[in-house]
């Protein structure tokens, strides 16, 4: 054993209660030897009978303990073979789940107060560094394994989150598989401890111990730093982290946990970014920035807070002047995409105190029909946030939080705070309520509209619009939907697709503007209802995931500054009228190529995006020197022949398609707001960087 060892053994000892430290002595190595040494000063038969049951005991735990080895090995051997069953996929979807698994760690640890800030670090190497200051990962031998508990975290399957008690976790939310499933997926993991004025480090390969834990040097700080490789070998697709995506996510956790404050920054690039998020407001402050481009109909978003049954409810909550209503609800971090008990809770009780305030302050007559929970949820913008300590998730993606109780917790404690906030302010009252009966009056005018419509289509022999080419297949889960822009664009892609699976819907130029129409408008959009008919989903309280036609639906766009817009106005739309599509994953934007680099009879494609010209400067650097190449530049879809368009963008053996996240769609809606706002300044800047796209014209 070295000195270094040695210093280990003490530290951890000191740091450890009795019953763990007596534990320690008798597995490891050295104190076998001690027994030893120890059989040499027995004297007496008993003492020896004694002491040869001590050893056979030892014996015994000793080939528990490698039974508990192997069961590590083999449990995390199971994580490799089937990682998919761990993190949903290897994609890069799976391969970003990585990071949130070692994130939701520190978040927990600054839940618990013992944390105020976290760094995320995009290394050179394109690997991933998680840097938190909270109190470090134990680094005691733990009694069950002989170990130290920050090995057992890392190479044990579910063991995160078992130390600490008590208090809200987020990590094992989910999917809950711990920091050991990122290990084991790891080509390298190292991990740091700083605590009791030491480094500790281990590190591990595969998910293998490399070396044993060890101390290596002093330090002043405390927290943990995780740094780990993910392993091309089981992340086939991809290794590469999205900036976008994780800056995306963190802004939400920074949102999400008042006064948090975490950064995220990339060395990859010559200029490294870093960006780093703290909201003082939590979700007030998040409704603001949701509602940041829209007119609202009062200043400040309402913010409630109660805990109850050891849950925590906070609601923020501001209506728009629009009528998209757009509710956002959480458990322990975790974004309920369906819904579930707290969501219900709420809703319930938002319409109940809104018609007994209206009904209190005489702005809805006694004899008077109540406000429908449609019409009090007309542009309302909220988020609803509950922290649990043992969250139950349910439903197909499971993102519907399940808890019964949270229902009653949420609703009790929701209109207690809200009744009071109307009572306290009349003028906002007033106001909600009058939106309310603005919409209420809106909802039958639609209904009258959408019976109109449903009259008239019933009679149609065929409900599929005329200028939609569908697919011969019956079966959606093949099928894809083409939504291309242009028509000159749109009947090259008709002769190109395999008219199997694929269908094509072109569409013209801008479509409405959604938020500024009412639905009645939406409604009649000749382009809007060609989409939603040739999808078969319906709509608004119709709508219904499962009657779903198409399983992709593709948005293809041209590459350039309107191909963006259009791209965004689309992305808006399923969001706010077809939100459940883009949850199920089924929307797609397509990539097509910007350059084509011809070389004889070989062309090159070079997809269109930010780093296209370095793409198409690094080809040309490889080329060999004769013959001599050309460079094609393609301003539109249109400008492809259906062969091209075909081989390089929806060729399912050759494409490259980026699959939409929830994410990307709220996004999409900011930015639609912002382009429809009346700020001409973050209009001009959208411009400008998509500009790339229109700029170096000809080459
Ligand atoms: C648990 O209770 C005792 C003191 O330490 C607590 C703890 O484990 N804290 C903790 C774990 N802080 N940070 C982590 C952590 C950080 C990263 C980046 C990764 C992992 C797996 C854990």
């Amino acid at each position: 054993m070295t000195e270094e060892e040695k210093n280990l053994n003490e530290e951890m000892q000191s740091s450890e209660s009795t019953e763990t430290q007596e534990v320690t002595g008798e597995i490891t190595e050295e104190v076998t030897d001690e027994s030893t040494a120890e059989e040499t000063v027995v004297e007496t038969a008993e003492e020896k009978a004694a002491a040869e049951e001590a050893a056979k005991e030892l014996t015994e735990r000793a080939k528990e303990y490698d039974a508990s080895q192997i069961q590590v090995l083999e449990g995390l051997e199971a994580v490799r073979k089937r990682p998919g069953m761990y993190i949903g996929a290897t994609s890069s979807e799976g391969l970003h789940h990585l990071v949130w698994e070692i994130v939701d760690n520190s978040i927990d640890e600054a839940l618990a107060g013992f944390s105020k800030e976290i760094n995320v670090t995009v290394e050179h190497d394109g690997s991933i560094t998680v840097v938190d200051d909270g109190r470090g990962i134990p680094v005691g031998i733990q009694a069950k394994t002989g170990r130290p508990a920050v090995e057992t975290v890392f190479t044990v399957l579910h063991a995160g989150g078992k130390f600490g008690g008590g208090g809200y976790k987020v990590s094992g939310g989910l999917h809950g598989v711990g920091s050991s499933v990122v290990n084991a997926l790891s080509t390298q993991l190292d991990v740091k401890v700083y605590n009791g004025g030491k480094i500790y480090y281990q590190v591990f390969h595969q998910g293998k111990v490399a070396a044993d834990l060890k101390i290596i040097g002093d330090t002043t700080r405390h927290g943990t730093t995780v740094h780990f490789i993910p392993d091309p070998e089981i992340f086939k697709e991809t290794t590469e982290f999205d900036f976008n995506k994780l800056s995306v996510r963190i802004r939400e956790l920074a949102f999400l946990n008042r006064g948090l404050k975490i950064s995220i920054e990339d060395l990859r690039p010559e200029e490294t970014v870093k960006k780093v998020y703290h909201y003082e407001g939590g979700i007030k402050s998040y409704v603001g920035y949701l509602n940041e481009n829209k007119p609202v109909i009062f200043p400040e978003p309402i913010y409630l807070e109660g805990e109850q049954q050891d849950i925590v409810v906070e609601v923020s909550m501001q209506y728009t002047e629009g009528y998209h209503t757009n509710i956002m609800s959480f458990a322990n971090n975790i974004h309920t995409y369906e819904g579930g008990t707290h969501e219900f809770g709420f809703k319930t009780a938002l319409t109940r105190v809104i018609n007994d305030y209206a009904k209190k302050a005489k702005l809805i007559k006694e004899n008077e029909e109540n406000l429908s929970g449609e019409d009090v949820r007309e542009g309302l913008t909220a988020v609803i946030s509950i922290k649990h300590p043992d969250p139950q998730f349910e439903g197909q993606t499971k993102t519907k939080l399940g808890n019964s109780e949270v229902r009653t917790v949420t609703d009790r404690l929701f209109s207690e705070h809200f009744a009071k906030f109307l009572m306290e302010n009349p003028a906002v009252g007033r106001k909600i309520v009058e939106k309310g009966m603005l919409a209420s009056r809106a909802r039958l005018a639609a209904k009258r509209a959408r019976e109109v419509t449903r009259r008239k289509s019933a009679l149609e022999i065929s409900n599929l619009p005329g200028k939609l080419a569908d697919c011969s297949s019956n079966d959606a889960t093949r099928s894809e939907l083409f939504i291309v822009e242009g028509d000159s664009a749109g009947g090259s892609a008709k002769q190109g697709r395999d008219r199997e699976i694929q269908a094509i819907l072109p569409i013209r130029g801008k479509i409405l503007n959604v938020e500024k129409a009412s639905m009645d408008k939406i409604l009649a959009n000749e382009e809007i209802r060609s989409l939603f008919t040739a999808m078969g989903t319906g709509f608004g309280a119709d709508f219904d995931v499962a009657k779903a036609r198409y399983h992709k639906l593709v948005i293809m766009t041209d590459a350039d500054v309107d191909g963006a817009h259009i791209r965004t106005l689309l992305l808006t739309l399923f969001y706010r009228y077809m939100r459940p599509v883009v949850e199920a994953g089924y929307v797609y934007i397509a990539q097509p190529p910007l350059y084509g680099v011809k070389q004889g009879k070989n062309i090159t494609y070079i997809p269109s995006g930010k780093d296209a010209d370095e793409k198409l400067a690094d080809v040309l650097a490889n080329l060999p020197k004769s013959p001599k190449a050309s460079v094609q530049r393609y301003k539109g879809l249109g400008e492809m022949d259906f062969h091209q368009l075909w081989e390089t963008t929806m060729d399912p053996e050759n494409r490259i398609m980026a699959r939409v996240s929830v994410e990307d769609a709220i996004e999409a809606d900011q930015v639609f707001d912002m382009l429809m706002g009346d700020r001409v300044e973050p209009r001009r800047q959208f411009i400008e960087e998509n500009a790339h796209y229109v700029k170096n014209l000809d080459i």
